[in-house]
């Protein structure tokens, strides 16, 4: 087999190319290479070296498919540490994105040059590890020690300016990079430039409180996390002891984080990800349709935030109301929500303006008849939802995507209402649309190949990850939902209190305990969802007396100031003695037990729930795979990413 990585004498200077697509991932055969090319480069009469990357990037990191596998040499930081001690100047150049140990095999030059669209980072801590070939221990002597641990500990990539003002990259090469980085390492041999091993550097001059800073806030912002703290330790380390002592150290904590359950979940969550994004029973060669123009039906908060979410992409976007009234409202919360954008520093006024150029308004669907794609977001009713399909039947032109937003609704009965039930699917958003990063694509009986196809490839334009769903009530996410609440009431019911239930969910990682979330959502929901179902389609009393009692006493959650708590001004919870006394007179009352229940059996029945829903819900085929509710819970419920999603925690904690 040909090895991935080519050496070739360009004039003096040898010219290292790794050619391992997609990526240029760190495998055991690109090392391999590597580390020949070096030890060839050493016995020619080359000057300096240049390592490149052909494809879409530079090395975006080590083979993340071979860890926990029995590793192979040569060893990553080994490797490094070769590449640094060359007898001959070593330049990087850098274009897509140099990650991980893609980034720590550039720190190992001597110098760093990059296009300016190229960006670098050490995001491990995404895997729930630390960036393990020396770049805890070189990032420093480089960047400084709080530029370091802003870069490790978020794990965010960086502008290949950025980094030039933070030391990490020396050149920005405009034009072709291969022919400019040439030119740049001739430039440094004529002018004699210093080998600069960045291991031999000392970490500049920093604030010793600097550590136990990072450790307070990564202490609340990651909470439950382990690797960001020992990020930190690795970089106190770092300033502390010489290169050799701090890598060492990187070693051991490294292969502590690897083995460890919250980086086995976190890599089992990069594949599922990316997993969640494959239809197994489509054909490879299916042709896409093309979708160039949207629009949304309804401007409320789903549909302005849908709208958003398109044209934050540059596609434009018509939103259409019922009056010019409801436009006008529709559109001025989008105004106001691009405004807080701006406000946060999350988009410069020049880009807001720009998106929000892009969205129109419509009081009349004769201007739906040229869009590619129409998605419905009016409220849950299916006789309107059917009416609108039927009109957009009427309207839409020949192959037009027409999609529901539908949380729960039958989406094979809405495409019925139309003469193309081909052309329907769902793609259910979660709210704050433009925010949330989970698109549930709900493929009805008759939806056509090329239109799911078709939407899973537009979900990754509009910055989404897509799961497939099947049609069945709630879908994935919603369905699961239901026992999840159940079960809560029941733990209200035998003996937990809401703050106890609660924080016992946010301290396994959820972002928000059960009974908070139901505050904020509003209890009227479901209480008007239970109106319209028979006592046997509502089940067990139990799993809904104690909201049907806050609902009817005016308790309706954060936006009326109390429902599981009460709320001040800031919104703030309280626990309430009088919600406690209600859940203990209804417990009395259905012959309900009182006992002490642990944190841990609080947590071991609701993510129980979820998974035996979970299990259901792949046996009837709505999910394709485990990993897929995997994915659906964490982007779209607030499920911790270091535990893998609720399938894979239980595959984990079942041994
Ligand atoms: C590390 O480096 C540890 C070291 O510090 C120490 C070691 C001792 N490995 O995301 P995409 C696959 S930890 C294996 O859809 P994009 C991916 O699964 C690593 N495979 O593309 C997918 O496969 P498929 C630190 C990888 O353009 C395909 O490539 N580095 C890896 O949207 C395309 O991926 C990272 O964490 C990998 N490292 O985004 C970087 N990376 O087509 C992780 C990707 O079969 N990677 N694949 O589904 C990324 O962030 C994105 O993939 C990247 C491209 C931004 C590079």
């Amino acid at each position: 087999m040909s090895s991935p990585v080519k050496y070739t004498l360009t004039g003096n200077i040898g010219v290292v190319t790794v050619d391992n697509p997609p990526v240029n991932a760190l495998s055991h055969a690109v090392r391999q290479g590597l580390l020949d090319a070096f030890e060839t480069a050493a016995g020619d009469a080359s000057e300096a070296l240049l390592l490149v990357c052909e494809g879409r990037t530079f090395i975006a990191g080590a083979d993340i498919s071979e860890f926990g596998q029995p590793p192979q040499e040569p060893f990553l930081p080994d490797l490094c540490d070769r590449m640094e001690a060359s007898d001959k100047l070593f330049v990087a150049a850098i274009h897509g994105t140099a990650l991980g140990g893609g980034f720590e095999v550039a720190l190992s030059a001597d110098y760093r040059c990059a296009v300016p669209s190229a960006k670098v980072g050490l995001p491990e801590v995404m895997l729930g590890l630390l960036p393990g070939a020396g770049g805890t221990q070189r990032t420093p002597r480089l960047a400084g020690v709080d530029a370091a641990l802003q870069l490790m500990t978020s794990g965010k990539p960086i502008p290949a300016a950025m980094a030039k003002e933070a030391g990490l990259v020396d050149e920005i090469i405009e034009g072709d990079l291969v022919d400019g980085a040439l030119t740049y390492v001739q430039k440094l041999l004529d002018d004699n430039a210093p080998r600069r091993s960045t291991s031999a550097l000392d970490v500049p001059e920093h604030d010793a409180a600097i550590f136990d800073q990072f450790r307070a806030v990564l202490g609340k912002k990651a909470r439950g996390q382990v690797a960001p703290q020992a990020i930190v330790d690795c970089v106190e380390k770092a300033a502390a002891t010489p290169y050799e002592e701090g890598v060492a150290y990187e070693r051991q904590r490294f292969m502590e984080l690897m083995g460890g359950d919250q980086s086995k979940a976190l890599r089992h969550f990069f594949f599922a990800e990316r997993a969640a994004a494959k239809v197994d029973d489509l054909p490879r060669d299916v042709e896409l349709r093309n979708v160039e123009s949207v629009a949304v039906i309804g401007g409320g908060t789903m549909g302005g935030g849908i709208a958003m979410t398109f044209a934050n992409a540059g596609i434009p976007v018509t939103l259409v109301e019922i009056s010019d009234e409801a436009l006008e409202r529709g559109l001025a919360i989008i105004d106001r929500n691009y405004a807080g954008s701006v406000k946060r520093g999350k988009l410069s006024e020049d880009k807001a303006a720009a998106c929000r150029a892009l969205i129109s308004g419509a009081t009349d669907y004769s201007q739906l008849a040229d869009v590619d794609l129409v998605i419905e977001a009016v409220f849950e009713n299916l006789n309107l939802k059917k009416e609108i399909f039927a009109k957009l039947d009427d309207v839409c032109k020949d192959g037009a995507i027409l999609a529901t937003n539908t949380s729960y609704q039958d989406v094979n009965e809405i495409a019925a209402a139309t003469k193309r039930p081909q052309d329907v699917l769902g793609l259910h958003f979660f709210s704050p649309a433009h925010i949330m990063k989970l698109l549930e694509v709900v493929r009805g009986e008759k939806t056509a190949d090329d239109v799911l196809a078709t939407c899973m490839k537009l979900a990754k334009r509009i910055r989404k990850v897509p799961v497939v769903a099947g049609v069945c009530y709630g879908f994935i996410g919603n369905r699961m939902l239901q026992p999840y609440a159940q079960q809560t009431q029941l733990l209200l019911l035998e003996g937990a209190t809401p703050e106890q239930v609660d924080t016992a969910m946010e301290n396994f990682g959820m972002a928000m305990g059960p009974l908070r979330v139901f505050d904020l959502a509003g209890l009227d929901v479901g209480y008007k969802a239970r109106e319209a179902l028979s006592e046997e389609e509502k089940g067990d009393p139990a799993g809904y007396r104690v909201p049907d009692l806050l609902v009817e006493a005016g308790r309706l959650g954060q936006k009326s100031g109390s429902g599981f708590y009460s709320y001040d001004e800031n919104r703030k919870p309280t626990p309430d003695p009088e919600v406690h006394k209600m859940i203990e007179d209804t417990a009395s009352e259905l012959g309900i037990k009182r006992r002490d229940i642990s944190d841990d059996e609080i947590v071991e029945r609701l993510v129980g729930a979820l998974v035996d829903e979970g299990h259901k819900i792949i046996d009837e085929g709505i999910a394709q795979r485990a990993s897929d509710i995997d994915v659906v819970y964490v982007y779209g419920y607030g499920f911790p990413a270091f535990r893998g999603g609720p399938m894979f925690h239980a595959s984990l904690t079942a041994g």
